[in-house]
This record gives C-alpha cells, structure tokens and sequence, in this order.
C-alpha cells in the first residue's frame, strides 16, 4: 500500500499549490471567464488572443497519425490580430452585408457574408444518442505497479503517468437538459498509453438495465421523451420508462439504484465510477484473471436530495458542469483511484453462484475487495468544449495489450455500437484524427480517404503484402507490443436466441442493494418511486410497478403503495435469503471537504470577521462565496470583499453550508412584486430579509450544516432554528464556528435531520 500514498500526497500538495497559485493571481473565486479582465471600453488596439486561462488545456499536439508534433497549443488555435476570412484574408467590416446601397438588396457575392452564415448553419453536430449532456476535464493516470501480476498493460506500470480525458454524463437528457435530474451518469475515460488508447466506458452506477444489447434501443425508447409530445425531457417519471421496466423485470436492479440517492449525485467529483461488464485482464505470462473495473472517488460517494435537485434544475442547470470546472480551477483537483475486483477465469465464469458475465449483477464487495491499482488526477479544464466534450469519441473496443474483453452479451454489442454511433455523429470514418482523439503513438493503419481526411499519407502500396512501399507497414507479435485476443474456448454450442438460466434471476440483487441502505437512504428510495410513479398516467403502470417492488421488499411495496393510493400486492417470488453489503451505503464514514462551496450571509457589518473567515475557507481548498443584500463591494480600499451573490440571486442549493455573519433586516427588494421569494404578509414585521430566512429553512431542511456568529445567531433564531440543533454550530469567533461546520462536512450532511420511519 505505501506505493500508493506517495502519489495521492504529491497530487494533493500540487492542488495546494495550484490554488495558492490561483490565488494569488486574484482568481480565488473560479469562473472568471478569460485570462485578462476586460476594460469598460471595446478595445480599439490591435492585438492577438489572450493566452488560455490557467485552468485550462487543449488536447496534446500529435499529428492525425499520432506523432507528436512538438507544437505548442498556441500555434494550433487562432493567432493574429487581424479579423480574417476562412482562408486568412483580412476582413475590414463585419456588420453590415455588401448591398446595392445602403438601403438596397443584399448582393450574392458577398462571399463573407455567405461563409460566416454557412458556417453558422452547420455548427451543429447530431447530438449523442445518449449521453448527450456531459462534461469532460484532462488529467493524467498513474499506475500503482499493484496491476503487473494481473495485466501487462504498460498504463498500469508503477509510476508510469498516462494523460487522460474524462466525459461525464447523464444518459436520458438532451445536450441543453439540466445536470441534477434523476438519472444514471456516465464516466468515460479516455486513456493515452503508450500502446495506444484505452477507452474505459463506464458508469457511476455498477448494473445494468439490460442483460443483452438487442435490448438497448428498447430500454432507451422507453426513458427518452414520449414520441408524440416529446415529454418529459431528462427523467424516468413517466409511463413508457416505468411501463418497460416493469414487464422487462431485469431492469429492476438498475431502476432500484436510479431511485435511489446515487441518482441525484452532488457532484462529479463524488461519483464513483463502473467498468459494468467483467473484463478479463492478460499478464506478461499469459495467465488472464476476470476482474470489474472500479473508480472510488476520494472525496467520497455524495448525493443531493430530491429537492434540493429539482430546485437546482431551475437556479443552476449547469450545476455539475460549473462544479467540475470550478473545482478544477481552483485548484481542487479530484481524485479517484482505479481498483479492480478479480475473479478466478473458470470455465463457467462463476463467482460465489454470480454469474460474471450478467450485467444486472455486482459482485459485493465484501466477497471479493477492490484492489487499488492507480490514481486519476483531473487538473485542467477543455479549452473548447465543441472541439473537446463534444467530439471526443469513446469506444469499449478501444483496448491495450493486457486488457480483453469477456462473452457478456451486452459488451458484445457495445463493441459494434460504438464505432457505429461515431461513423454518423462525426460525419465520417476519421474521428480518430480528431485532436482530441488522436492516440500519442504512431499510426500505421493504411485506412485511407473518407470524409474530413486530415492526414496526408504518404506512399503508393496501402496494402500487404507490399513490395512498393518497402513491405511497409510490418506486423507485430506480442513481444513487439500486439494486440493479441486471448485464445478463449468457445464450448461447442447450438445457435440460439436465449439467455442462459442463471439470468433469469432479476430480484435478489436489487433486495440485496435494499437490505444494505440505512433507514435514511431506504425513505429516500421509497420517496422517490412513489414520485415517479405518481407521475405515471395509467393505474395499470402503478400497479405492475407495486408488483415489481412486492418481490424486492414487503415494506418498500407498503409504502410506496400508501404513497399511491394504491393497495400493497402480494410478492410473486420468495424472498431471497441474501447478505447485505454494507460498502453499498453512502453514509457512516467521514470524507474531505475540498471544494465544497461556503455561502457567507453578512449584513455588511463586521467585515474583519467576514475577511477573516472567507480566507479560512480558501486555506481548507474551499470556495467561499460572500452573499449580501446588494451586489458590489463590501468595505473599502485593499480590504474590500467582492458580494458573489445577492439576496434576490442566491438559492441554498448552491452552497454545501451557510455561515451566517450578521443579521441582515429586511432588504429594499424584499417585496413580492420584484422577488416572489418574499411572502409580503411578513416581510417586513420580521427582522430578518425574508430570503436569508428561506435560505436558512431550505438549507436546514436539505440536512447542510449551519454556522453563525455574533449577530448571525440573531438570525438563526428568527428562522426558527435552534441553535442547539443538529449540525448547527454557533460560537463567538467565526473561525470556530468554521472549523465546526467543516468537520460537520466531513459527514456531507446532517443526517439526523432526517428521522426515517421506516
Ligand atoms: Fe453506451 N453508448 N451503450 N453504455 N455509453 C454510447 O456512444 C450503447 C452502455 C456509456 O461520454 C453511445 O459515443 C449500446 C453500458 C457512456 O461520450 C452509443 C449499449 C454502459 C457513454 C452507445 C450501451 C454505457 C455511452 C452514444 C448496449 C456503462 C458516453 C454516443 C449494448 C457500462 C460516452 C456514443 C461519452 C455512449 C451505445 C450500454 C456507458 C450509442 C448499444 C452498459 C458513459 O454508441
């Protein structure tokens, strides 16, 4: 395990010194949006573009065929300080189009005019089938070495350091849809060895819906919006999702985890991540070993609740994609580390009576642990996210030496999906010459010609056997780094349509994952079927859903059905007699708060204390945001405090805790007719602004710490808020105040704010 430490250390002081870094350049609070502040003036001096921001990278610079170019990034984007045309020549007018007079026709030379608006109308891509809306980041692998026995893959090596990129997703949603809607996420990782690339395109959530891809178009016609009123979008609470995943019973594994809190993540950075199929890894010898692919964040597993992601849809759509790249920019870095859980390559691929090749089934980690073998670091944000997020191209079939694939049915057809699905979405067979997807090895691949062609190959003999071109390019073996598949057995067999037996059970897992959750999370789960469901039109829905529910847990279908209206139907199948795991729950164990948003409520007063807790923030890789009653600054001279937020503008769900530094009375905004949020029957007999109140009661009611000092106790009180309750934390110096409420984030909430029932 000490090989392991040393790169989490060495990351972690980078981030420190990255957001000391950041800090200093007076970036402390991420999302600036470029290099240099504007001035007030449009510019009139010529100049060329500013340099990136310091978060910020694009992809390597390797040629189409993988050969690194040595260019800086700067050279590949956009130079010079000249508007141009397409083809480099200067443009003198960029507003009005050439016509017949001022006041006449538009004439069809004006070859400007008609290249800016072509451009224009193709800017646009099809988007992903699904995964459509994601967001992406670079960073770099390192391998622990702990891999060798299992995998000759040269990325798993000790200390070896891969460049990666990351995409991150929900499935359901179109490219503009919310970030904290209920759905799976995706976790896709593109890896640049140094024996070509290796795409692990997993999820956050370890099964699936669907045991054999024939399936898959009929899993995500049923979640997409219906046909004929393209309703809803980005959700699973609606008819034909819930109508399919309840005659299709081996979805229920999959639609038990998208109910409960896994699928409402807080954040990216605190998903952990699944290779979902079992994959079987090579060594140096030959020897192959089964194994399932982890990602176990370091910051810990954390959701939202469901109200606080409904609320979120509205305030902040982009909340995971803003969280990433602050995070990333400020300096947080996120980490997780790879871990695999290995199994025995049998003959019947069996493990402890689980069949290894369903994948509607996990492994407990109980029975087989997660063996760390490396860290991902993610350090810097996209430069361009069309160029980048949009057109980086994933595939299961992208694999290394060491890494193979196994006969789950379900891996099988992604193996054809993928290149499939690129072909159409990028307009052609050379996606991989993408800079975002070009591998950092040499290609020799003698695939020539196509649409976007942006190589120029050399040579006249674009096949082998050759004489012309030398007998160029030559076959590898596997001591000179060929991809070799394992020469599995394939036992002798009838060609059917059919699954084998062991498939056929589709409830004891998902009571498995019920039987492990707290009191806390199993209210959650209920919670959330008896909304999806009541959002279902037809009773018959409903009621097979109860069905489906009645052979996972007695309880769970009682409550659900009260929730209904609906009577608890008897279960179809035994109950299974299964060990919960309890490495399934999210909560009971304490994690980082890197990165955790602080909303700070002053009242303008005692502004030292605010200075003074604000840089505490900072120091403990937090970001601090001052919200105040007006925008502006706070104070005066170099001490003054930039307002991030007002009160009209602020929402609790954009903070992971509120301080409160003083007790603002009702602002000159507190009234209904400009901000809704103000019940005006009390706005102004209370003593406190009405929105810091509302921010309060949601905070305290999504289970977020709370912290006040001095006068902020005031305000604590007057929104009926016992400063002696759980996860509030009142004192007379605000720095104590902040070291309560950062071991309170430890916790990610207050979990005893939500006394279960059940
Ligand atoms: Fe995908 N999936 N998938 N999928 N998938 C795509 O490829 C597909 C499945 C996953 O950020 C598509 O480039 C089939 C399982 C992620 O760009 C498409 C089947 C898992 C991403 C496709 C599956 C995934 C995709 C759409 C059933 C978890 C986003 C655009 C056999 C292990 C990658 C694209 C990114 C994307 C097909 C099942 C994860 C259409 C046919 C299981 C994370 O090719």
């Amino acid at each position: 395990m000490s090989e392991k430490k040393n790169p989490v250390a060495a990351a972690a002081e980078k981030a420190v010194d990255k957001l000391q870094e950041a800090i200093q350049g007076g970036n402390e609070i991420p999302g600036v949006p470029a290099s240099e502040a504007p001035a007030l003036q449009e510019p009139s001096e010529p100049r060329g573009p500013l340099p990136p921001k310091h978060d910020q990278r694009g992809p390597e610079t390797y040629s189409p065929t993988g050969q690194l170019t040595g260019t800086a990034q700067k050279e590949v984007a956009q130079g010079g300080e000249r508007l141009t045309t397409a083809q480099g020549t200067r443009l003198y007018d960029t507003n009005h189009s050439l016509k017949a007079g001022p006041r006449g026709p538009v004439l069809l030379q004006d070859h400007h005019l008609r290249e800016k608006i072509t451009h224009f109308d193709h800017e646009r891509i099809p988007e992903r089938v699904v995964h459509a809306r994601g967001a992406a980041a670079h960073g770099v692998f390192q391998g622990y070495g702990s891999a060798a026995r299992l995998s000759k893959a040269a990325f798993l090596g000790k200390d070896v350091e891969t460049p990666v990129f990351v995409r991150f997703s929900t499935v359901l949603g179109s490219r503009g849809s919310a970030d904290t809607v209920r759905d799976t996420r995706g976790f896709a990782t593109k890896f640049y060895t140094s024996e070509g690339v290796f795409d692990l395109v997993g999820n956050n959530i370890p099964v699936f819906f669907i045991q054999d891809a024939i399936k898959f178009p009929d899993v995500i016609h049923a979640g997409k919006p219906h046909p004929d009123r393209e309703i809803p979008q980005a959700q699973s609470a609606h008819d034909t999702f819930w109508d399919f995943v309840t005659l299709h019973t081996e979805a229920t594994h999959h639609t038990l985890w998208n109910m409960s809190d896994r699928g409402i993540p807080r954040s990216y950075r605190m998903m952990e991540g699944f290779g979902v199929h079992t994959f079987r890894l090579v060594n140096a010898d030959g020897g192959t070993t089964l194994v399932k692919f982890h990602w176990k964040p370091k910051l810990g597993v954390h959701s939202l609740v469901w109200e606080e992601a409904q609320i979120t849809c509205g305030m902040d759509p982009d909340f995971h994609r803003r969280d990433l790249a602050d995070a990333i920019e400020a300096g947080a870095f996120p980490q997780w580390e790879l871990g695999v859980q290995t199994f025995p390559d049998t003959e019947e691929q069996m493990f402890e009576g689980i069949d290894l090749l369903d994948p509607t089934k996990i492994v407990p980690e109980e029975l087989a642990p997660v063996q760390p073998i490396g860290l991902l670091t993610l350090n810097a944000n996209p430069s361009n996210y069309f160029a980048e997020t949009e057109q980086v191209a994933f595939h299961v079939g992208h694999l290394v030496p060491g890494i193979d694939v196994t006969n789950d049915p379900l891996l099988q057809g992604r193996l054809f999906s993928y290149l499939d699905t690129q072909i159409s979405r990028l307009g052609g067979p050379n996606f991989a010459q993408l800079p975002i997807n070009r591998t950092h090895i040499p290609v020799n691949d003698m695939l020539r010609d196509g649409m976007h062609q942006t190589a120029v190959h050399r040579g006249v003999a674009p096949y082998r056997p050759n004489s012309l071109d030398g007998g160029c390019p030559f076959l590898a073996g596997a001591d000179t780094g060929a991809y070799i598949e394992v020469p599995a057995e394939v036992p002798a067999a009838r060609k059917v349509r059919e699954a084998p037996a062991s498939f056929d059970d589709h409830f004891s897992q998902p009571r498995l994952f019920w039987l492990s959750m707290t009191p806390t999370e199993r209210e959650h789960i209920a919670a959330a079927y008896t909304f999806e469901l009541s959002k279902c039109w037809e009773t018959a829905i409903k009621e097979r859903a109860l069905l489906v529910l009645a052979n996972i847990d007695a309880e769970l279908c009682a409550q659900v059905a009260a929730g209904l209206g609906l009577p608890a139907p008897e279960a179809t199948v035994r109950p299974a007699a299964v060990e919960p795991s309890p490495a399934l729950s999210q909560l009971g164990q304490t994690w980082p708060a890197d990165g955790r948003i602080i909303g700070i409520v002053t009242d303008g007063e005692d502004l030292d204390a605010v200075r003074s807790v604000r840089q505490a923030v900072l120091d403990a890789a937090m970001v601090p945001l001052v919200v105040a009653p007006v925008g502006g600054r706070l104070g005066t001279g170099a001490d003054a405090l930039d307002v991030q937020r007002t009160f009209t503008a602020a929402r609790s769900t954009e903070f992971d805790a509120l301080l409160l530094a003083g007790s603002p009375p009702p602002g000159a905004d507190a009234y209904g007719a400009r901000d809704a949020k103000v019940d005006d029957a009390t706005a102004q007999v209370r003593a406190v602004d009405p929105r810091v109140l509302l921010m309060l009661s949601e905070a305290y009611r999504h289970g977020k710490a709370i912290g006040a000092w001095a006068t902020g106790i005031t305000a604590l009180e007057a929104a009926g808020i016992p400063s002696d309750a759980p996860g509030v934390a009142t004192g007379d110096s605000a720095r104590t105040v902040l070291e309560n409420v950062t071991e309170l984030l430890g916790n990610h909430r207050v979990w005893e704010r939500f006394t279960p029932a059940l």
